[in-house]
């Protein structure tokens, strides 16, 4: 039986190799997918996110968790996207521009495709124009932004403004997500919906295209 643990310290101590590897023997022995993010690497990575604030790490130290992350994640995001069929909708998702931060921003995009949708992914530090041509080139009707700093946190708003300067306010909805955004700030920039995390941005998705969850 894998000892779990394992994973969490092999994301804490930035250990690729072993986060892969435990990962691989987990989903072989059938634990479920989401439990290892929620349970075991989330955790693992606020952990590491409390050893940055009291100076306990650094940023080599950051990279080096989110490698072990992102090995972990490749073996469990493709169970999470078979999960959907046809797809429901289009959305278009980024990391606002001047945020490098894409971990959840990729499990959401999992998740996403997971629960339905087409999901076309701009990466990080996507700039408000880059999220209109996106949106002009594909139709989609849902447009979703992370930010994982406070100081980024302005380009959402930024962003949602340029679409209305475009005119095309009206034909998207914007959904938002990230550590430091609260319901509260989106309602401030006037966003059509928040999510605290993956499983809960697929409900409200569906909720802001007008699909049954
Ligand atoms: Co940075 N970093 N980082 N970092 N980093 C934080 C965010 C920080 C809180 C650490 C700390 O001080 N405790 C702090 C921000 C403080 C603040 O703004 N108030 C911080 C800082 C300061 C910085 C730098 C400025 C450090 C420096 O250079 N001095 C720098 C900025 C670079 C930049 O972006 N321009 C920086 C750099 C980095 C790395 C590149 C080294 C690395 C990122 C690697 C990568 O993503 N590829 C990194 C990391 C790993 C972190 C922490 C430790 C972990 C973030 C993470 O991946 N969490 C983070 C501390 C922390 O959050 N505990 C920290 C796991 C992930 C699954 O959670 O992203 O919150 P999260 O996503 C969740 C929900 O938020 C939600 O769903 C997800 C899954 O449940 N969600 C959405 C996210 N997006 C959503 C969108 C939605 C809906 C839900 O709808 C569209």
């Amino acid at each position: 039986m894998t000892d779990l643990r394992q994973l969490f310290d092999a994301v804490v101590t930035g250990d690729h190799v072993t986060s892969k590897a435990v990962t691989a023997e987990a989903l072989a022995a059938g634990v479920e997918p989401l439990a290892l993010v929620n349970d075991y690497m989330i955790p693992a990575m606020d952990d590491v996110g409390g050893k940055f604030e009291r100076n306990e790490y650094f940023v080599p130290e950051l990279l080096l968790s989110a490698r072990a992350m992102k090995a972990a994640m490749e073996l469990i995001r493709p169970l999470l996207a078979a999960r959907g069929t046809q797809p429901i909708g289009r959305v278009v998702m980024g990391t606002v521009k001047g945020d490098l931060h894409d971990i959840g921003k990729n499990l959401v995009c999992a998740m996403l495709e997971g629960g339905g949708f087409e999901v076309f992914d701009l990466g990080v530090n996507v700039a408000p124009e880059k999220f209109i041509a996106k949106v002009r080139e594909t139709g989609a009707r849902l447009v979703g932004m992370s930010a994982l700093l406070t100081t980024t946190m302005p380009a959402m708003k930024l962003t949602i403004d340029a679409f209305a300067g475009e005119g095309l306010r009206d034909q998207v909805k914007f959904m938002v997500g990230g550590a430091p955004v609260t319901q509260r700030f989106a309602d401030t920039i006037g966003a059509d919906g928040y999510a605290e995390n993956a499983p809960s941005a697929v409900v409200l998705a569906k909720r802001l295209i007008g699909v049954a969850a």
